[in-house]
């Protein structure tokens, strides 16, 4: 078994991208801008934002964060969307998920500036994504392409399963893995919650990428000998034992899976990491205008 490591990914690409900042800089050029809404006081979600702007110091990236009271209506956060949409100091912006109850997660993300969606959750991004077009990706299975290419996994011909089917993750991951290219060229099965004995499907998976947040889900009597497993799950449980009081827990049964498989993502210090670099990558996309250009364009060859 072979650890999918992450951290040692994440600290690698983090310089790679701090060495293109330098050069930008050294050009007399815009370094990249990234601002990040949050909105109430989620823990978990306070802790996400905080790794993200903190990885942004870290690669020299400009970074905001606005703290918006739990009670803002929908509409202040449409206007706020709406002058970050308008600012031309920023290349990319994020709103924290998840909202609280009383705002439409959909309408935010409809109010987004396709331009500037660095999550790329607005249908412009999913719908672009989809038809293979220059898009932003959005960053957990974008995140899951760069660990599978870095590694040098083969995925062509091989049967991947994905275990969950959200807009954010299973959803788009199944379209990547399917796609011809490199990562991908894979024959893919989607599986969830109304799926009908799911082990009929894992066992002959070469590749599982597990993403429905059910900790310890997959077990080791589920996985293929010498299997890839990739675990997408970070649920928070309450530990004593630990100095923040709880700790992160996978869709897979480690311990017992990582005997059986050729490679294994470990949670924490897995795909949760790559999704905070990919993140820093479509930032580094936006202020580049490498899939929209800011200028005026009249001609069809600029999408
Ligand atoms: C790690 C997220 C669910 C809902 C909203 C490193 C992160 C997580 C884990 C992280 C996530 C999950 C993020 C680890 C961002 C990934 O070492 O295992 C980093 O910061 N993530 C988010 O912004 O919103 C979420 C999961």
């Amino acid at each position: 078994m072979q650890l999918l490591d992450g951290k040692k990914l994440a600290t690698e690409i983090k310089l790679e991208i701090a060495e293109e900042v330098r050069k930008i800089k050294a050009a007399g050029k815009k370094i990249p801008h990234l601002v990040a809404v949050l909105v109430g006081e989620d823990g978990a979600s306070q802790t996400y934002v905080a790794s993200k702007v903190k990885s942004c110091e870290e690669v020299g990236f400009k970074s905001t964060l606005f703290k918006l009271k739990k009670d803002i209506t929908e509409n202040e956060l449409l206007t706020k969307i709406n002058l970050l949409n308008n600012d031309d100091s920023v290349d990319g912006f994020i709103v924290q998920l998840p909202l609280p109850k009383h705002i439409n997660e959909e309408k935010i993300m409809l109010a987004i500036a396709p331009e500037k969606d660095v999550d790329g959750f607005h249908p412009t991004n999913v719908g672009r994504m989809t038809l293979n077009l220059p898009s932003y990706v959005s960053a957990t299975p974008k995140g899951i392409l760069e660990m599978l290419n870095r590694y040098n996994i083969e995925t062509e011909g091989k049967h991947c399963v994905v275990i969950g089917r959200s807009n954010i993750v299973g959803l788009p991951m199944s379209l990547l893995m399917q796609r011809r290219s490199k990562p991908g060229n894979c024959t893919v099965t989607i599986c969830h919650s109304k799926t009908n004995d799911l082990a009929k499907y894992t066992l002959q998976a070469d590749i599982i990428i597990a993403a429905l947040g059910k900790p310890k889900f997959l077990t080791a009597d589920m996985v293929k000998k010498g299997a890839v497993v990739i675990d997408v799950g970070i649920t928070r449980v309450v530990d004593a034992s630990t100095k923040s009081g709880f700790k992160l827990l996978g869709d897979v049964d480690f311990e017992h899976v990582q005997k059986k498989c050729s490679y294994i993502s470990p949670v924490p210090g897995g795909v949760g990491l790559m999704t905070v670099v990919s993140l820093l990558q479509n930032t580094l996309s936006a202020a580049k205008e490498e899939f929209y250009k800011k200028s005026m364009s009249f001609g069809l060859d600029e999408l």
